[in-house]
């Protein structure tokens, strides 16, 4: 082989036609895949997340080479490795003396530094390639961002769904005559369901069980069970897990969405995100199948337009405010909140039923739906006013689907306002009778929901009160919280000084 091109694959870029590919020739390429100690240790992830990622790199490090690609691959436990992306794409220069560098853009402003430093470093010319994975390109984004003050999500989705043409007419009208129905996405818990979906549960083959034990082994101090692994790691697999959404759950999607159940950790969603986000499954493929189900009469259309939504809406959407907004996005800690997070993020050990059950599926599965990170552990670390940065990380160590473009803007700007109102329009703070409306925790739960003070009052209520007081003067000009400031203006003096001592005596006993 002639110098060949050096094509440095991440661990979530597992699409087989990634964008560094696209013009590169399997017979004058090396494909460079990387385990290194940065990246499972910049901050302590999921046991369960580092295995899932580490295999599926190593099952598509063999698809690749069946599909005739070379794939250098440097294991985490090979004694030279040097613990990074650069240490690592050093000495794969050393080795195949490549005459270019073709990589595409990395999912994070602290391995884009990385990537950018490359050819000054190397001596070789570096090519970074946009993620086409994508619908929404950086440029488009930012023309999109410049001509508006406030950044709102539901504009920006609707120009996605123009420009997709999903569920859109050909006048251009939104299928239905309503661009979004996400009032119909808010059904309580339906009784115990015996139809209830379940996700597919993969058996580790040879490959995950040697990588199972390595990160029993290595990350043995790592947050999480590996009891329970049970992810695709190949390509068909995530298909399969894919169909098996479209076949039971998606129908149901929308109702349920944001409803909550005790021991029912998947309930009607799809489990697909660490699929989407590390690239063995297209989310554009999958929305179009979402649309030809409802297209045939096999799904409602709250539940499609609900799913759509959140691919090319959301997710499009944080992805865009993350890279926008630069690398102090972050730090942000708008409201100045400086308690500490609690152990029992850790350990799931509270007798807080909704917070234990959350956090329990997250020790065991390293998920938890999106009204559970949002509503329960969002909720508590906002109300609490828990430092962000420490919330963030926790967000990121312990999902399978976390890396930074999705996870921090879901976390500081939605679940904790630390961006001062760019993502959402108001704090999403609830007190306890939102959690017992969409869930039967509080049924289960050793404290009252209807309680604000007293030893069995539930802590979400005096926290609620005690959030809005103690941000007065940060938020009580927000128009939409209007009606909660004039509700707390009309309790009586001595009702709200036993509310804030309720609340400090809680936040006290959390060390
Ligand atoms: P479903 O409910 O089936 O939804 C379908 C898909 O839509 C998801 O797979 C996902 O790709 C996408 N999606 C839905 N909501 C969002 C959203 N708000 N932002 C981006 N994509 C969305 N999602 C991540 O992928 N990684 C994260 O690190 C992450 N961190 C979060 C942290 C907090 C505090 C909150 C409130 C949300 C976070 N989310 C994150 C969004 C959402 O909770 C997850 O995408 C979802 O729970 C994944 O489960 P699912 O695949 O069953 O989703
Ligand atoms: C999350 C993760 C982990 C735990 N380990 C690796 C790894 O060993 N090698 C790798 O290439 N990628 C890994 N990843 C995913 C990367 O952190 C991710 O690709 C970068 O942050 C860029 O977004
Ligand atoms: Fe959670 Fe309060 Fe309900 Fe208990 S009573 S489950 S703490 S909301």
């Amino acid at each position: 082989m002639k110098r060949p091109i050096l094509i440095p694959i991440l661990g979530d870029q597992l699409t087989p036609d990634i964008s560094s590919l696209a013009e590169a020739d399997p017979g004058d390429s090396v494909l460079l895949m990387m385990e290194v100690a940065d990246e499972t240790t910049y901050v302590r992830h999921h046991k369960a997340k580092i295995a899932y990622i580490l295999s599926a790199m190593r099952h598509h490090a063999e698809r690749m080479r069946a599909l005739g690609w070379t794939v250098d691959y440097v294991r985490v436990d090979d004694p030279a490795n040097s613990g990074s992306f650069t240490g690592e794409t050093a000495r794969a220069i050393d080795r195949h003396q490549p005459r270019a560098i073709h990589v595409t853009e990395a999912g994070e402003w602290r391995v884009r530094a990385m990537l950018e430093e490359w050819e000054g470093r190397f001596a070789l010319p570096v090519t970074i390639h946009e993620d086409d994975r994508f619908l929404c390109f950086h440029a488009e984004f930012d023309s999109w961002a410049a001509a508006r003050k406030q950044l709102r999500m539901e504009f920006f989705y609707r120009d996605m769904r123009r420009k997709t043409g999903l569920l859109v007419d050909e006048e251009g009208q939104p299928e239905g005559g309503q661009w979004n129905f996400d009032a119909e996405n808010r059904k309580p818990p339906p009784q115990r369901d015996l139809l209830m979906p379940r996700p597919l549960a993969f058996k580790p083959d040879a490959i995950t069980r040697e990588v199972i034990a390595l990160v029993a082994e290595r990350f043995a101090n790592h947050i999480g069970s590996l009891d329970h692994f049970a992810f695709a790691v190949t390509h068909e697999d995530a298909q399969r897990q894919q169909a098996r959404f479209l076949d039971e759950a998606l129908p149901r999607f929308g109702d349920y969405q944001d409803a909550m159940l005790t021991g029912e950790p998947f309930l009607w969603h799809s489990i697909l995100s660490p699929y989407i986000n590390n690239g063995l499954l297209d989310p554009l493929a999958l929305v179009k199948e979402v649309e030809q189900r409802y297209q045939a009469g096999k799904v409602p259309l709250n539940a499609a337009e609900g799913f759509i939504r959140q691919i090319i809406g959301w997710r499009e959407y944080v992805r865009g405010v993350y890279w926008h907004e630069g690398p102090d996005y972050g730090s942000r800690n708008a409201l100045e909140a400086r308690r500490d997070l609690p152990g029992f993020y850790w350990t799931g050990d509270t007798d807080m039923h909704c917070m234990a059950q959350a956090i329990g599926q997250t020790i065991d599965h390293a998920y938890a739906h999106h009204i559970q990170r949002l509503m329960i552990t969002g909720n508590f670390a906002l109300l609490a006013g828990i430092e962000p940065i420490q919330v963030h990380v926790w967000y990121l160590e312990v999902y399978a689907d976390a890396y930074e473009w999705v996870e921090i803007p879901n976390t500081l700007g939605m679940a904790l306002f630390a961006d001062g109102g760019l993502l959402g329009s108001k704090p999403y703070a609830a007190g306890g009778a939102y959690i017992n409306r969409m869930s039967d925790y509080c049924r289960h739960c050793r404290y009252d929901v209807k309680q604000r003070v007293g030893q069995d009052a539930c802590p979400f209520n005096a926290l609620y009160w005690d959030f809005l007081a103690r941000n007065e003067r940060k938020l009580r000009q927000n128009p939409r919280l209007g009606m909660p400031y004039r509700n707390w203006e009309k309790m009586t003096e001595e009702d709200r000084a036993a509310i804030r001592d309720q609340a400090a005596r809680f936040l006290k006993s959390l060390g």
